[in-house]
């Protein structure tokens, strides 16, 4: 296999060069990138009609750990994980850090819940009763002394915040109790580290979210300053939202903070990155790819944000991971300079011939090539990489079923 594999990679790496595609450099930023994987990820989790729990799942954030560091040894590019608080708290931050650092891991961003408590049903930041957004503000504070205790650069915000009826809540009051915190919370930050306000649709909130799209999390950023951006999750859309277009807008406006990757049919489905819609996580990257190019993309947070439910859950990671290498991959092969003269001639078909030439385009020897140099034990294919290590049984042996909480807990 790998003789072929090598010749594909050679004739694949003279057709680019052919077409004056610096591959050296191409090979150079996939080496390089990194997507941080959710420690929730890997728990057990699933939908309001039940969790299944799984043989082997982790019952302990090292073990979410152990099982990130998978993700990371099949892939090489997954050396951070986001943790949930909550769900990770650890006696100790320093042990905990020492034990990713064994596993060539790091602490990344760090979640705070605002949504699950009882207290917080009414909302958080924009609930009615002031005492309920001091507990939010002083949890957020708690996910600060924490991130400055693992050395931790964002603080990934989702809100549950919202209402199921016309006339429940005032909208207006809910904005200014939501830019009062979020601005308490922010003056928490030192200069190394970002806010990032993620934004959705619905769910759970079923009438309205508080902060509901792009926009709103833009505007509130807008308000607090350099170190507060809109985190992009794919799956907090609308059907039809033009992603890629929006992300355009966010980077060029200085206002990208970061990424939660996913995918989704309908809505916030949480699926595995690029199973329903490759195209369009191709054309996301082919914007950020772009940015990258003009300057302007050097502090994006790439972080996948799953709860995996039927599949097995560091198969799926990987597969996500796959899937973000490969969209980075087809994006770094555009034909950029014949895609610039072909808008300036109007020319629509050829321009859009230029994109769809990379995303067709089998990038799979250029992937095999780097994850070889990373060191990765089955650079042609991770997850049967992962399948042969024998991982998966060994942890259903040690770890049983049931020790995993669900969504992450
Ligand atoms: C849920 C929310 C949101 C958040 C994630 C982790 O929809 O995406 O980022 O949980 O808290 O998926
Ligand atoms: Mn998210
Ligand atoms: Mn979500």
């Amino acid at each position: 296999m790998s003789h072929t594999i090598d010749q594909a990679y050679q004739h694949l790496k003279s057709v680019l060069t052919d077409q004056g595609v610096d591959v050296d450099n191409v090979e150079a930023r996939l080496k390089a990138q990194q997507i941080e994987t959710p420690s929730w990820g890997y728990a057990d989790s699933g939908t309001r009609f039940g969790v299944f729990k799984q043989a082997g799942v982790p019952r302990s954030v090292y073990e979410k750990f152990e099982d990130a560091a998978q993700a990371n040894k099949f892939t090489g590019v997954a050396s951070s994980v986001a943790v949930h608080i909550p769900w990770d708290t650890v006696d100790s931050w320093t042990e905990l850090n020492k034990f990713a650092a064994s596993l060539g891991l790091r602490v990344g961003a760090v979640n705070p819940n605002v949504f699950q408590d009882y207290d917080y049903r009414f909302g958080s930041f924009g609930s009615e009763r002031a005492d309920v957004r001091k507990r939010a503000v002083s949890h957020m504070k708690d996910c600060i002394a924490i991130m400055n205790a693992v050395g931790s650069k964002s603080l990934s915000l989702w809100f549950a915040d919202g209402t199921n009826f016309p006339g429940q809540g005032d909208f207006r009051r809910r904005k200014r109790y939501f830019q009062e915190a979020l601005s308490e919370v922010y003056a928490e930050l030192n200069d190394t580290q970002t806010m990032l306000i993620e934004y959705k649709p619905f769910e759970p909130g079923f009438y309205h979210t508080d902060i509901a799209d792009w926009g709103m999390s833009a505007a509130l950023c807008t308000a607090l300053g350099k170190r507060a951006k809109v985190l992009v999750d794919l799956g907090h859309h609308l059907p039809g939202a033009n992603i890629e277009h929006i992300v355009a807008f966010l980077l060029d406006a200085g206002l990208l903070g970061g990424f939660h990757f996913n995918n989704r049919k309908y809505a916030d489905d949480d699926l595995t990155t690029g199973s329903i819609n490759p195209y369009e996580l191709y054309l996301i990257y082919s914007e950020l790819v772009a940015g990258e190019n003009d300057g302007i993309a050097s502090d994006v947070a790439y972080m996948i944000d799953e709860s995996h439910t039927l599949k097995n859950k560091i198969e799926e990671m990987i597969q996500s991971l796959v899937a973000l290498q490969s969209a980075y991959a087809k994006a770094l092969i555009i034909d950029r300079g014949k895609l610039f003269q072909a808008q300036l001639a109007d020319d629509i078909v050829g321009a859009e011939e230029v994109v769809k030439a990379a995303f067709a385009t089998d990038v799979r020897p250029l992937l095999w090539k780097v994850r070889s140099e990373l060191g990765v034990p089955n650079p042609a294919d991770p997850v049967v990489g992962f399948r042969q290590s024998g991982y998966a049984d060994a942890k259903a042996k040690e770890r049983g079923i049931g020790g995993g909480g669900g969504l992450g807990a």
